[in-house]
């Protein structure tokens, strides 16, 4: 099976280029480091990318600092690994270059991955990469330290949301308590990678806040964030990680929804569901993807316009519920 082939080239290979996908998350980042040190500490190459920009929040990871974001072709690698990428094109720029690195292997866990690797290894099931690269470190007995816990304690823990989200398994549980076997502190690690906002961050908040508006008799709850706004707070997009779920909260809605304008027409749209809807259905209808409870896409054309072809689309799901 697909885990032990996996296993076995990490077993056997010496040299490794190591991806995942821009715009990272802790999972891409933790699910990078983890692997790329396991491997490392066992005397293999290791080169890590990615595009970035890495956000302030997981810049206190340790080995970080080792992450690439260009790349000359070198050649010679045993093998091209792809992480939390749902399609090849989410690596960025440098997608179709690196894809001449054979195999190419492609290990997520979103639902609608594409299935582009030479081998895939793609399990819905899983609450984040990093749980199945703790499998992989396990199975092809590669070493652990504390570095390698923090980095998959990060993974699992910004994934399933401090470990409330409906993907938090007992699995997810198990795995995190391992890692504090190796010495992880929950609370310093959540310091940093979950709290930690700025003054910054919390005007944009503020401001985002504002904006909040309901449909669908409160079962839509919609935030907008402007270039304008962010200006105003001189904020960047990394301040409203996170901002999606305040909507969220609110009783009675299912679908929450950040829009937020990356440049002149054109938006991204953040989606969270509460219960029932599978918000990763909502966002394959203009193009996006994700999972159940979290996925994106982006839009071209007045913010006036995407609100409302957005808004109608998700009407629909409602119909007859
Ligand atoms: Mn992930």
């Amino acid at each position: 099976m697909v885990l032990n082939n996996i296993a076995d080239i990490l077993k056997n290979g010496e040299r490794f280029f190591l991806a995942s996908h821009k715009d990272p998350d802790g999972d891409a980042i933790g699910s990078i480091l983890a692997l790329g040190e396991a491997l490392e500490l066992s005397g293999k190459e290791v080169v890590l990318f990615n595009e970035g920009p890495i956000p302030d929040s997981l810049t206190s990871l340790k080995g970080i600092e080792r992450i690439i974001n260009n790349f000359n072709t070198k050649s010679g690698f045993d093998a091209f690994f792809v992480l939390d990428c749902g399609n090849l094109e989410r690596v960025g720029r440098a997608s179709l270059h690196l894809s001449k690195i054979k195999p190419l292997i492609n290990i997520d866990h979103h639902e609608n991955n594409s299935q582009f690797g030479d081998l895939n290894l793609v399990d819905a099931n899983k609450s984040s990469v990093g749980e199945i690269i703790y499998q992989l470190i396990k199975l092809a007995d590669l070493p652990m330290n504390l570095n390698i816990a923090e980095s998959i304690f990060v993974a699992i823990q910004t994934d399933t949301g401090s470990f409330r989200f409906d993907n938090t398994t007992r699995e997810a549980f198990f795995i995190a308590g391992e890692m504090l076997g190796w010495g992880v502190n929950p609370w310093k690690i959540s310091r940093k990678v979950m709290d930690g906002y700025t003054l910054k961050k919390l005007r944009l908040l503020e401001s985002t806040l504002k904006t909040i508006e309901f449909h669908n008799a409160g079962k839509v709850g919609l935030i907008t964030i402007t270039k304008q706004m962010l200006l105003k707070a001189k904020a960047d997009n990394f301040d409203s990680e996170r901002f999606v779920d305040y909507p969220r909260f609110i009783s009675g809605v299912e679908i929450a929804v950040l829009i937020r304008e990356i440049k002149k027409d054109y938006y991204k749209f953040s989606l969270r569901s509460n219960d029932w809807i599978n918000v990763a259905d909502l966002a394959s209808h203009f193009g996006g993807g994700g999972h159940q409870r979290a996925a994106a896409f982006t839009r071209k054309g007045s913010l006036e316009l995407v609100k409302q072809e957005f808004l109608n689309k998700a009407h629909e799901f409602f119909i007859g519920h």
